[in-house]
Formats: structure tokens, sequence, C-alpha cells
């Protein structure tokens, strides 16, 4: 009988250790599988574009070529708006000849941010072509909504009309815009060169600015 006994308990142990060896087999299972679910993996993919200010001139320049002043002493007066040269700025008349020049000059914001562009030149007209002469520009937009203004509103570039030309910097768009379909400026020049200039090669140099805004 004691042995019997004793057989009985060995069984039981050994049942024992499988019944708690499986417990501990499904707990280590559900466990792993609870760590599975609990995660939630997130990543995050960071970066900063900088600031890119840019500014081009898409044409720059204006070659008159060689301009004869009338003998009957009248101004000649030229204009990048309309071909060769008018008479629509000149006071006293028709002037002389000059080469066709059909367009101004042109900017454009090739950067990734708007700017406000300044505009100034190295010479005023009597420095340029001689004493009495004229030297304006007017600025407007190539692309409709270039411009904005301090507030954010499309407006006309702040020279709607000729005026003469600074050797001190001269705001003419408080914001260019960047975006490729309305980000560009067009600059004519009306000239007016007196009868009785002094000859020679004249050239004027327009430096254009563009600041982050
Ligand atoms: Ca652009
Ligand atoms: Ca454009």
């Amino acid at each position: 009988m004691k042995r019997e006994t004793e057989q009985v308990v060995a069984v039981l142990l050994i049942i024992g250790i499988i019944i708690a060896g499986t417990t501990l087999l499904l707990i280590r299972y559900r466990l792993a599988g609870i760590t599975g679910f609990a995660v939630n993996p997130n990543a995050t993919v960071t970066l900063t574009v900088q600031d890119t200010a840019s500014l081009t001139f898409l044409d720059s320049s204006i070659s008159w070529g060689t301009v004869a002043v009338n003998v009957s002493k009248t101004n000649t007066c030229i204009l990048t708006t309309t071909p060769g040269y008018t008479t629509d700025s000149c006071t006293d008349g028709a002037g002389g000849s000059v080469t066709p020049e059909t367009s101004g000059l042109a900017i454009e914001n090739d950067g990734n941010t708007n700017l406000t562009v300044t505009l100034i030149s190295n010479v005023t007209g009597s420095q340029f072509i001689g004493s009495n002469a004229v030297f304006e520009w007017n600025v407007t937009n190539i692309e409709v909504g270039s411009c904005l203004n301090a507030t954010g509103d499309a407006v006309a570039p702040n020279t709607t009309t000729f005026e003469s030309v600074t050797t001190t910097e001269k705001v003419i768009c408080y914001r260019l815009r960047y975006i490729d379909a309305s980000d560009s400026l067009n600059i004519s020049i009306n000239l007016t060169i007196p009868y009785d200039a002094p000859t020679g090669a004249k050239a004027a140099k327009l430096t254009a600015t563009g600041t982050t805004v």
C-alpha cells in the first residue's frame, strides 16, 4: 500500500510539472503576442526647406545703337515700350533716328520666397547723357498678380507712370511673388536726348535687389 501511494504521488507530481510547464509556455506565448499588439511603431521624416532669395534679369540690356540727334534743335525721345522712337514724351517735337528696342528690362523672382525689390541707377539723366537729358523708368507687372503690396493685395508696382530714375534705392515692389506664373516685372525706359548732347558712347547700369519678406 505504501508503495502504491508513493506511485500515485509520483504521478501527480509529474502531471503537476507538465501542467505547470504548459502554463508557463502559454503565458510566455501570450506575453509575446501581447507585446506585438501593444507596440505602435511610429516613424517621422523631418526636414526644413531653406529660403532661397534669388532675383534674375530675364532681359538685361537695352541697346539703342547709334542715335542721330535732330539738327533742327529738337530733342530725341526714345521709349522701350514702342518700337523705335516716339514723340509721345517729348515736349518739343520729333527727334532723330534710333535702333528699335521693343522691350524693356525684365526681372524674375526665381527663388522660393517673396521679395521686396528695389531698383537703383548708377547715374542720373544728366550724368548719363548730358545736361537737360531725361532718364525715366516705369515698372509694370509682366504676369498678372506678380506684385503684392505690404498687406498682400495684388497691386501694380510702385511706379505706375514714368518717373526720373533715382541714384538711391527705390522700392518698386513690396512683395514680388516667387510662384512661377506670377513672378516677373518689366522695367521700361524713357529717354530724352537733347539735340546738343555730348557725342560718344553712353551707358547706364540699373541694379535690382531682392530682399526676403
Ligand atoms: Ca519663380
Ligand atoms: Ca514667371
